[in-house]
């Protein structure tokens, strides 16, 4: 397979040394990392559809990016194209994953009908190249957002026919996921919010999609789906307000309709910040919650109100990210996928590798810098100290449910209080200095 990216051999380590910038400085895959390898830790995913489908075309512009499909103009030929240049990329990239919509690997056809004929037809020739390049499926998903009938939804729609053609969808999606080995699959409610609420009834269009996600269960269940189902939280764009906020809007969403058991959630760095958080807000929220599931690792600009989906290079970031990882005890089933897409000028062929050497060179350091503060103890130890009352005395007691707010008032009135300070300033220079 040299046929798309002729220039770029396998790209390797060659440590933090090396000036050529087709080779990691830090990603070593078989390298180990306390008790796994670092591929097994960071377990990278390519996205289809940002470096398949990508075209640089914005609100503002047409397209910018060259690329080896071009010249193709029927829609099949092309995506067949597409899938031989995407698993000459990703064997060339090295890594283990990739993920996909449903509409990022085949094109519509004029019918329901064509439209899955497109898809077997692809997802055959996938399966071939999955099976020569040893390249596995992290998750698979259903596009119902990019159609016109989705314009007020897809399981919040207020038009029943659209929630029935959105479950057709994704009753196909998860059969072509299951085919592909996928370890997990994705709702991501693309356009499942309000635009307004003079026109909105929030109480049914959210009870619908909890219906949805129902009889998601119940299908996943009978075709023997043994794959995680993941919700992934944003909480505006394309809708003003999306359902799906963030962590904790999710988690009392799916506590409401009973279904935290069914499913995880997959954490995206982008959707994090445009929510008012922090990345490692959500993913610690998720962790606290046995809900960490996957990642979709990208990073926003904060200058920029939008889901800029830029790769992930900051490094602070990746180090936070891969600390919450490393507590989650991973990420398994789920990995770090960049949902991620290099910018308009960055329009050769060749950024794309630039692209995601520079997300996994980020997130290799982060893991290294991560793992050393924890073998370390730094924030352990801290906690540890910090939160001490509560293992002795009548902390201890509160802990254990054993007082009330008499026995306190007792407490309180014989007892002066003395507060610590937080250092701060003294951690985030102990911070710098691992990093
Ligand atoms: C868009 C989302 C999307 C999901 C998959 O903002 O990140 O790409 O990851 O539907
Ligand atoms: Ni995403
Ligand atoms: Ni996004």
């Amino acid at each position: 397979m040299n046929k798309f990216f002729p220039d770029v051999e396998a790209i390797k380590y060659e440590g933090e040394d090396s000036t050529n910038p087709l080779s990691f400085n830090h990603y070593n895959p078989k390298e180990k990392i306390g008790d796994k390898t670092m591929e097994e830790h960071l377990r990278f995913s390519v996205a289809y559809w940002h470096t398949f489908k990508g075209d640089g075309s914005d609100p503002f512009g047409s397209s910018t990016m060259q690329r080896p499909w071009d010249d193709i103009k029927d829609p099949m030929e092309k995506a067949k194209i597409r899938v031989e240049a995407a698993f000459e990329f990703m064997s060339k990239l090295g890594v283990n994953y990739f993920c996909f919509h449903d509409r990022d690997i085949a094109p519509t056809g004029e019918t329901f009908k064509k439209t899955n004929e497109n898809l077997d037809e692809i997802v055959d020739l996938i399966q071939e190249k999955m099976d020569e390049t040893g390249i596995n499926l992290l998750w698979g998903t259903a596009c119902l957002f990019d159609h016109p009938r989705f314009m007020n939804g897809a399981a919040s729609s207020p038009n029943a026919d659209v929630f029935a053609h959105a479950a057709a969808q994704v009753k196909k999606a998860m059969e072509i996921t299951k085919k592909l080995g996928g370890e997990n699959y994705v709702f991501w409610g693309g356009r499942e919010g309000y635009e307004t609420l003079l026109n909105t009834d929030m109480g049914i269009e959210q009870d619908n999609i909890a219906r949805f996600f129902d009889m998601a269960i119940d299908y996943a269940e009978k075709i023997n789906f043994e794959g995680q189902l993941l919700i992934e939280p944003k909480p505006k764009e394309p809708t003003k307000h999306q359902y799906d906020f963030d962590v904790s809007t999710v988690l009392a969403f799916l506590r409401k309709y009973n279904l935290q058991d069914h499913f995880k959630l997959n954490i995206e760095g982008n959707h994090a910040t445009l929510a008012g958080h922090t990345f490692q807000h959500e993913l610690q929220t998720a962790r606290i919650n046995n809900a960490l599931g996957s990642v979709d690792a990208n990073q926003g600009d904060m200058l920029l109100g939008w889901d800029t989906d830029q790769f992930p290079t900051n490094v602070y970031k990746t180090t936070m990210a891969m600390y919450e990882i490393l507590k989650n005890d991973g990420l398994k089933p789920g990995g770090l996928n960049f949902d991620a897409t290099v910018r308009r000028p960055s329009f050769k062929p060749i950024d794309l590798f630039y692209g995601h050497i520079a997300g996994m060179d980020s997130f290799a350091r982060g893991l290294k810098i991560a793992h050393k503060l924890l073998e370390d103890g730094v924030f352990e130890d801290i906690l540890e100290q910090r939160y001490k009352s509560y293992t002795e005395g009548i902390g201890k007691k509160i802990r254990e449910g054993k007082v009330g707010f008499e026995k306190l008032e007792e407490y309180a009135k014989k007892n002066e209080i003395t507060n610590s300070s937080g250092h701060q300033e003294r951690l985030e220079a102990i911070l710098n200095s691992y990093i």
